[in-house]
């Protein structure tokens, strides 16, 4: 009868697919009031004599019951890996989906070039607040409180005597205020001008530049923009200075290109200011304007980048229409 347990527990086991099957049958025979238990519990009714080689049978027989039930746990845990292992197996010779590139936008694009030309003739680059005073955006640069600039409708003001700074020239006075010529510098970086058309947008991208020296002269400035010009958009195009004014320079000039308009006509087209620095901006930062002259100029990025990308209207740079930017 004891030997039944055997042959008929290993049938029973074979028949058994999940755990909790399993742990039924454990108990079944080897739990509190299972058929196994309930026999070896019985060995306390026995004779001495019978206990001595009953016992260990029984006990033996229990641990080989104990090892068979293991063994079926085990099984059952290396299928259920097994299962799920196949269940997660992916095809690695299926073509994958691809990945897209990101790519510099068209302003950064052509303000690094900018700035890159500037550095070949040795200017440093110097970036600065976008928050800025009433002082250095417009007191410092000889703007006076009646100029048309200053009206409400140019510049956001935030109150408090602070303000979006609408040109970066703030960043080149902070420079000069706090260094002795000979200064050699751009600063490029967003501007902000209460403004909005197809050529306009509120915010705006702007590179300055200033050279302080002894006797630094307009040929200068003439040398320096149209090498500038020559490089940026070719050395066959002809340039044009064309008076102007600016009240942080004296004299001062628009730079213009000339260029052939849809029916090819030559026509000329503006792309920047300059001039040489008003003695006016080198007495607030105390420059001895005797001694030093100096000159500058300005160009907004947005500008020439729709000169030299051949784009009519300026508000395709921030509508962030991917069919746009993957052209350049
Ligand atoms: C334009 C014209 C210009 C300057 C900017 C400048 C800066 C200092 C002193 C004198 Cl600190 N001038 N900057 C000079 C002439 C023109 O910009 O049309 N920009 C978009």
């Amino acid at each position: 009868m004891i030997n039944d347990f055997i042959p008929k527990i290993k049938k029973e086991i074979t028949q058994i697919s999940t755990e909790n099957d399993l742990m039924n049958l454990k108990s079944k025979y080897l739990g509190k009031k299972g058929e196994f238990t309930v026999l070896t519990n019985s060995i306390k009714d026995l004779s001495i004599d019978e206990k001595k080689t009953q016992g260990p049978i029984i006990n033996s027989i229990k641990k080989e019951i104990e090892s068979l039930i293991g063994a079926k746990f085990k099984l059952l845990k290396q299928s259920s890996i097994n299962k799920k292992l196949s269940e997660e197996r992916i095809d690695i010779s299926l073509p994958s989906k691809g990945s897209s590139y990101g790519s510099v936008h068209p302003i950064s694009q052509v303000l690094d070039e900018i700035v890159n030309i500037f550095t070949q003739f040795g200017f440093e680059v110097f970036e600065g607040p976008e928050i800025e005073s009433e002082y250095y955006n417009f007191e410092a640069l000889n703007i006076s409180k009646d100029h048309p600039a200053r009206d409400m409708q140019d510049t956001f003001y935030l109150g408090q005597g602070s303000l979006l700074r609408t040109h970066t020239s703030p960043m080149q006075v902070r420079m000069m205020e706090v260094n002795e010529p000979p200064i050699k510098i751009i600063s490029p970086g967003k501007v902000y001008r209460c403004d909005s058309d197809v050529t306009h947008t509120p915010m705006f991208h702007q590179i300055e530049g200033l050279l302080v020296d002894r006797v630094i002269t307009f040929a200068n400035l003439k040398g320096i923009l149209n090498e500038f010009i020559a490089r940026f958009f070719g050395k066959d195009i002809k340039t044009r200075f064309r008076p102007s004014y600016f009240p942080f320079t004296e004299p001062s000039a628009e730079l213009d290109i000339e260029w052939k308009d849809k029916s090819g006509n030559k026509a000329w087209m503006e792309v920047l200011g300059c001039g040489m620095v008003n003695p006016k901006v080198f007495d607030s930062v105390s420059y001895d304007s005797a001694e030093f002259t100096g000159l500058a100029f300005g160009m907004g990025i947005e500008r020439l980048a729709m000169i030299k990308l051949g784009i009519t209207d300026i508000r395709y740079f921030y509508q962030n229409d991917l069919k746009f930017l993957k052209q350049f």
